[in-house]
């Protein structure tokens, strides 16, 4: 269970550990501060009728209430422990998970956790101004849950950063309140996250793309040796299917409307189609392309002895680790990776150590499709002529053997030249940002009502119908 009578709710006995928690109830304020300052604009007084966990056990998601943001229990959650648990890969395979950080990895594990803290805060900042221009009550709440879920991921990090990596690990852990996202000094540690969330159509892309890389990192690290990262890992999947669901219902609800209105007026034009103030599925092609490009990069590059390092050495495992059937060293084995040679782009093996980003994003990409064979289902359903696809892996890519080749989407290296000419065909120009501002110029704040340019989900939120009053603004 967990301690909700502390200040920290907690079930790592936190209470028992009196320097510990002494250093988190530090960070906390501080953490305030952060919220206040980062994150959701506007949004300190208003109760929202979120979810919070009262247990790690799977129904221990059952807590709905109004809760007023900076009063959300932001607490240390860890999957109950499994005493048998072993390392289960690389060159410590078969030894007993360890329950403290062994002294030669120290900085690599620290600098693990660091990156992966860091996407946290950063999400936050980056659609910290989107509530002024919601679409619903309900798409503003669960836009709220997702800020306040991202904010329990940094407390998850920077408990094991203070728990276990001492005075370096509390710095760690300030500085993580200290960067910011796009910031040109100080900014995010990783490219995606530094980029803006201008608008809804971008929140839902990000949510299906990007937070889908938070699943893909978070289950290679639930499978790490080191047991407490490995335990924290599993919880916060729990909550990252729920940021999914936001983004595929949301980006679904969009090509619904979109769909509907061309169905019904029998109009295939763009120009026609945002008349109507919705978005032309044109434009929502290219949010993708850029989503999904600038998502591809997080993976880190194609071939990487970092990532090699992180396997060997049981920090970092792959995608179902345990359930893959080989011998889990990889020593032997091969794996295919692209480069552009001479104008071309070839395939070769390389040994599948160096390969693990690549197969990591190669696993992200099966699921990544299927989502998108989902979205393309509403538009046949309409009967409407339209393709959405997947761009090439290499198209738009500024990490691994891409960076620095034009590709375009449907995989022809160009020049530079030829690429430009052809960019804002691709990905959103500053005009379709423009468009899609336009419609989202106030908030749509009364109960059951949602915006033009996007369907109503098919339920509300824990059986709540949907004219429910998600939010109070007071
Ligand atoms: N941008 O061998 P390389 C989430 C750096 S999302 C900028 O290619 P490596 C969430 C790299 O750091 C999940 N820099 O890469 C989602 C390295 O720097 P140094 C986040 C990049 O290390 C939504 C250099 O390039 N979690 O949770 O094998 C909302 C060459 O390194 C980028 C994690 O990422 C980039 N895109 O792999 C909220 C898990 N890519 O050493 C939350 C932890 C690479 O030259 N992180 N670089 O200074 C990792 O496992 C690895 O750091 C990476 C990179 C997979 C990211
Ligand atoms: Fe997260
Ligand atoms: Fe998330």
């Amino acid at each position: 269970m967990i301690n909700y009578t502390e200040k920290i709710p907690n079930n790592v006995d936190l209470g028992r550990d009196r320097v510990l928690q002494r250093a988190l109830e530090h960070w906390q304020p501080a953490f305030l501060g952060w919220w206040y300052d980062m994150g959701p604009t506007e949004s300190r007084n208003y109760d929202v009728y979120l979810r919070t966990a009262i247990s790690v056990e799977p129904d221990g998601w059952a807590q709905f209430d109004y809760i007023k943001m900076p009063e959300y229990r932001w607490g240390i959650f860890l999957q109950p422990r499994d005493e048998r648990r072993q390392v289960n890969f690389g060159t410590h395979k078969g030894q007993p998970a360890w329950q403290d950080v062994p002294g030669e990895y120290r900085s690599t594990l620290r600098r693990i956790i660091v990156t992966q803290g860091d996407t946290e805060p950063a999400s936050v900042e980056q659609q910290k101004m989107l509530g002024l221009s919601c679409p619903s009550l309900y798409d503003l709440r669960n836009i709220f849950q997702v800020n306040v879920e991202e904010g329990r991921h940094l407390w998850a990090m920077v408990y094991l950063l203070h728990r276990y990596f001492g005075r370096d690990g509390r710095e760690e852990a300030e500085a993580l309140l200290a960067r910011r996202s796009g910031d040109t000094d100080n900014p995010r540690i990783l490219g995606a996250f530094n980029e803006p969330t201008p608008d809804w159509l971008a929140f839902y892309m990000f949510t299906f793309f990007t937070d889908r890389d938070g699943k893909f990192q978070l289950c290679a690290l639930a499978e790490s040796g080191f047991d407490p990262l490995a335990r924290t890992c599993r919880f916060m999947l729990t909550e990252e299917a729920h940021h999914m669901f936001v983004g595929e219902t949301g980006v679904g609800r969009i090509i619904q409307r979109t769909c509907e209105v061309m169905k019904e007026k029998k109009l295939e034009t763009p120009s026609d189609v945002r008349a109507l103030g919705v978005i032309d599925l044109q434009t929502i092609q290219k949010y993708l392309n850029f989503h999904y490009s600038v998502t591809l990069d997080l993976y880190g590059s194609d071939v990487s002895s970092n990532a090699a390092n992180y396997f060997t050495s049981g920090l970092k495992g792959r995608f179902r680790e345990t359930k893959l059937e080989d011998d889990h060293v990889l020593i032997d084995a091969f794996y295919p990776v692209s480069e552009v040679v001479g104008g071309k782009i070839v395939t070769k093996n390389v040994p599948a150590l160096t390969a693990l980003n690549e197969r990591l994003r190669d696993d992200y990409i099966d699921e990544i499709a299927d989502g998108v064979s989902r979205w393309q289902r509403v538009i046949d359903q309409a009967g409407i002529p339209f393709r959405l696809t997947l761009p090439h892996k290499g198209f738009h890519r500024e990490i691994g053997n891409f960076a620095g080749h034009f590709i375009s989407p449907e995989g022809e290296v160009l020049t530079e030249e030829a690429w430009k000419k052809h960019e804002f065909e691709w990905v959103p120009s500053p005009k379709d940002y423009e468009f899609v501002q336009s419609l989202m110029s106030g908030r749509v704040a009364e109960p059951g009502k949602f915006a033009n340019w996007i369907a109503p989900p098919l339920r509300g939120v824990n059986n709540q119908p949907l004219n429910f009053e998600y939010v109070r603004f007071n």
